[in-house]
Order: C-alpha cells, then sequence, then structure tokens
C-alpha cells in the first residue's frame, strides 16, 4: 500500500528503534527520566525557549498550552479551519472552558488586521480575548506557511493589546524548511510553541510544547492532569531526539514530492488544483469536476493500492513524508488516473 494520507503514518527508522531499544530511562513524574530531560532541554534550545515538556500528542500540547495561556469564559481567536477547532475534540471548550472565535482567510493566513477586528470589544457583554492561535504551516489550508514578517506583526500587535500567541507548529520544521530558515526564528514571536516528532519527523510518538519555564511548569501539572505522566517515557524520547536532531534536514525531499504530485494532478481532468500554492507537504485538490465524491475515490483507490483521504466532500488530501519515495509518488499517479478512468 503506498499511504499518502498524513505524514503521521511514519514508521520509526532503524536507528529510532536502536536508540529506543537502548535508552537510558527512569520516572519521568519524578523528572528521572535523563533520555526525557535531555530531549526537553534540546527540544527548547533549538527553539529558542527556556522550557520544554514532553507530551504524547500534539492534541495534548495545544490543550495544555491553551490552558496556560488563558481563564475559563475566554476568547481565543484562530483561522476557520484551525486544527484546534476542527480536530481536536473541542478540548478547548471541555479542558479550558474557552470560546474558539474563527476567522477565513482564504489561503489560511491571517494578518495582524483581521486578527485585530475580531478582538472583543471591553463592554459589558463581551468575553475578554487574550489569546491568538496560530497554525504554521496550516494544514487544512494546503501545508500553507506564515511569511516571517505576517507572523512577526502579528505577535507585536498581539503583544502590545495584552495578548498572548500560541504557535501550533505541528509542522513547523517544514515551514522552516520552506522558507530556509532556522526554526528558532519562526518560534521566537511566540509565547509558546507545539510542535510534533511523530509527523514529518517519522518518530512514532510525541510532541513537545516549548515556552517560558515558568508557564511549562504549569503546563506540567496539566499534562499529569490530562493522564500524561508517561513514567519511563525515555524509550520513547529516546526516537523524538533522532527526529529532533538528524530528520528535520530531509524534508526538502517530501516537499518536492508533494510539488510533484501537485503538477501531475494538474494534469488530470477534473481535479482543479494550484500547484504554484503548494509549499510543503500536503496537496489539497479539488475532485468536483470528476463526478465522484471524495468517499468514493478513496474507496475506488484503496483497490488499487493507494491510501488517501477527503477532507469534505470536494476535496482530498494527499500528504507526503519519508515513508513514500517519488516513485510511489508516481504510482499514486497512475492509480488516481486509473480510478478518474474508469469513472468515465
Ligand atoms: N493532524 C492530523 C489529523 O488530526 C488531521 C493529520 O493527519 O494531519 N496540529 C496540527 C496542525 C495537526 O495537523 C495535528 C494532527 C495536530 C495538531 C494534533 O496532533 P496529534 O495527532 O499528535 O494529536
Amino acid at each position: 500500500m503506498i499511504d499518502l494520507r498524513s505524514d503521521t503514518v511514519t514508521r520509526p527508522t532503524p536507528a529510532m528503534r536502536r536508540a529506543m531499544a537502548e535508552a537510558e530511562v527512569g520516572d519521568d513524574v519524578y523528572r528521572e527520566d535523563p533520555t526525557v530531560n535531555r530531549l526537553e532541554e534540546r527540544a527548547a534550545a533549538i527553539m529558542g525557549k527556556e522550557a520544554g515538556l514532553f507530551v504524547p500528542t500534539g492534541t495534548m500540547g495545544n490543550t495544555i498550552a491553551v490552558k496556560i495561556h488563558t481563564d475559563h469564559g475566554q476568547e481565543v481567536i484562530c483561522e476557520s479551519r484551525a486544527h484546534v477547532l476542527d480536530w481536536e475534540l473541542a478540548m478547548l471548550a471541555w479542558f479550558s472552558g474557552c470560546l474558539l472565535r474563527p476567522v477565513a482567510a482564504s489561503d489560511g493566513i491571517l494578518h495582524w488586521r483581521d486578527i485585530e477586528a475580531a478582538i472583543r470589544p471591553k463592554s459589558a457583554h463581551s468575553a475578554p480575548t487574550t489569546l491568538v492561535e496560530i497554525e504554521n504551516t496550516h494544514n487544512m489550508a494546503g501545508g500553507a506557511v506564515y511569511p516571517m514578517d505576517v507572523f512577526e506583526d502579528i505577535c507585536a500587535n498581539a503583544h502590545d493589546r495584552g495578548l498572548k500567541v500560541h504557535l501550533d507548529g505541528a509542522r513547523i520544521f517544514n515551514a522552516a524548511c520552506h522558507l530556509n530558515r532556522p526554526v528558532r526564528d519562526l518560534a521566537a514571536p511566540a509565547d509558546s510553541v507545539m510542535f510534533c516528532l511523530s509527523k514529518g519527523l517519522g518518530a512514532p510518538v510525541g510532541s513537545m510544547l516549548v515556552g517560558r519555564a515558568e508557564a511549562i511548569d504549569r503546563a506540567r501539572g496539566y499534562r499529569k492532569r490530562l493522564g500524561g505522566g508517561m513514567r519511563q517515557a525515555g524509550v520513547l524520547a529516546a526516537a523524538g531526539l533522532i527526529a529532533l536532531e538528524e530528520m528535520p534536514h530531509r524534508l526538502g525531499e517530501d516537499h518536492a514530492n508533494a510539488r510533484f504530485l501537485a503538477g501531475e494532478l494538474a494534469k488530470l481532468a477534473g481535479i482543479q488544483i494550484d500547484p504554484a500554492r503548494v509549499q510543503t507537504n500536503i496537496v489539497i485538490f479539488d475532485v468536483t469536476g470528476t463526478g465522484l465524491a471524495t468517499t468514493a475515490l478513496t474507496l475506488a483507490l484503496k483497490t488499487r493500492g493507494l491510501l488517501m483521504n477527503g477532507i469534505n466532500p470536494r476535496q482530498m488530501r494527499a500528504v507526503t513524508h519519508f515513508d513514500v519515495s517519488r516513485e510511489q509518488c508516481a504510482t499514486a499517479i497512475a492509480a488516481i488516473s486509473e480510478a478518474l478512468a474508469a469513472k468515465r
């Protein structure tokens, strides 16, 4: 099977498996796991933040981040297709008691003027806005990358207005690769950053939350509350360290494969995509013109050895990662082309 459903499907490399087997471990709830401690220190250093926290998932990282920046009954601004809004089971409402105020941006990239207009006025009828949540790369906007100046402008203005900024950087290394900048430059203006070890970087499990030491101390308590006190988690952190140190440099290959897919998809009748908008490893394309709903296309592709999901009835998403080669991308295009021909 060729699996383009997500970069979450990547399996640990042989080096990761070896490191996991040999990892030095201790009880991380007592902060005695040397491998977790090393991962947290390295993650913070690489992101240019004071402290880091190893969490099992990106969802838990985002959930805790919102909690450390807000109180119950406040508002959080995000883009209208944000992961935190559509894919995290309303954890922000459930755990932090906050309301999301989505703001639509056609390319997924918010600007300060859009955010400013969504800040609630100080009035007897409005809940205070206290946090801006930015997703870079923006998953459901096809892996779109925030230009540095746009994000810096958002953070500077948000801070002037007394708002915090949390960066959902699940794929921040993909953004850094596209911009050809050190990842710490992208993280610098944000108050906290969540990033995933288990997506394009290939670790089997885990994400990191980084930020100020005081905030990460509080985050540790929330992680325990959510059931994320993982004891001998060094076996997982060992793979995470390899993901962090050795995998970012190869992400450009995934981006080149995504551009290849986009270029080939654009040649197929009934498919709509602008390949020039594919910046990283996510390719979203519209299949309305093929006469197939995405659910039907997913099934037709599965019988042809290709796994790929729709994100709604009209749009499919293909995600490249280090478990798919260029040759497999070419095979994937052949499978799609065949499925469309069969429909005709
Ligand atoms: N994204 C997954 C699905 O949940 C959609 C995927 O296949 O892309 N932030 C962003 C931007 C994400 O894309 C994801 C996962 C998360 C957070 C959550 O990470 P996990 O899955 O570790 O909870």
